[in-house]
């Protein structure tokens, strides 16, 4: 057993189309413990520090602007391996061809900026789950 905790978000779109529930199923349903959980409405600083990595690229900003345009429910979620298999069940990052049967899959709508809405976020490592459990968690 290798028990990780790790960040996950469920982003502006998924809490407006009110699939906040359906996606805590699929958590709970894997057999993930639900550790800590907050309704927040990001603003610029926690985002830019949040994605930092992307900052320079095209899609770094309209990324920014729909992380503000709502709230985001942060979860800190624990289970075996549990950086890894979060970002298994969620799917590949766009939803169009994600796989069927991952939340983005399943749950991703095919429009305009599919990519940019994909529902939710899960660190990508040990690092990154540290740093935006901090990050989200202060
Ligand atoms: P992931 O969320 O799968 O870890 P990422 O870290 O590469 O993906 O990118 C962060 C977010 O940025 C991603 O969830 C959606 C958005 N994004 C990534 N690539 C994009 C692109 N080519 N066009 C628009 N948005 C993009
Ligand atoms: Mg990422």
């Amino acid at each position: 057993m290798n028990i990780e905790e790790t960040l996950v978000l469920i982003k502006p779109d998924g809490v407006a189309r009110n699939l906040t529930g359906e996606i805590l199923r699929r958590i709970e349903a894997k057999g993930y413990q639900l550790v800590d959980v907050r309704l927040v409405q990001a603003d610029v600083d926690l985002l830019a520090e949040h994605y930092a990595e992307h900052e320079g690229k095209p899609f770094y900003e309209p990324l920014l602007d729909f992380m503000q345009s709502g709230p985001t429910v942060a979860l800190r979620i624990a289970g075996n391996r549990a950086i890894e298999g979060f970002r298994s069940l969620a799917g590949t990052t766009d939803p169009t061809t994600a796989a069927p049967g991952t939340i983005r899959g399943d749950l991703g709508r095919d429009w305009g900026l599919a990519v940019q809405q994909n529902l939710v976020h899960g660190s990508d490592s040990p690092e990154s789950a540290t740093r935006e459990l901090a990050l989200w968690f202060r």
